[in-house]
């Protein structure tokens, strides 16, 4: 089974924070629309990944925590956060 998320960078990330479950593999789905370098990486040492975010493009990432938890992410220079919360 796996679950699939949409994210949207544009104004941040939209939703800045999202629900998983525990145990199986989600797709975190990123795509970017704001043409600002700043959001052009995404990573997560929580999650452990890092990701180039090219304009307009889905970029799949996929998880499988086992941990409950909340666990941050952030773009390349840490203005941006987002939020996995697994449950
Ligand atoms: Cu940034």
């Amino acid at each position: 089974m796996e679950k699939l998320v949409k994210i949207d960078v544009k104004n941040g990330y939209e939703p800045q924070t999202v629900e998983v479950p525990k145990g199986i593999t989600t797709k975190l789905v990123f795509n970017r629309t704001n043409p600002s370098s700043c959001l052009a990486k995404v990573g997560s040492m929580d999650l452990n990944f890092e990701q180039d975010l090219p304009l307009n493009e889905d970029v799949t990432i996929s998880i499988a925590p086992d941990k409950a938890g909340e666990y941050d992410y952030s773009c390349g220079m840490g203005m941006f956060h987002g939020k996995v919360v697994v449950k």
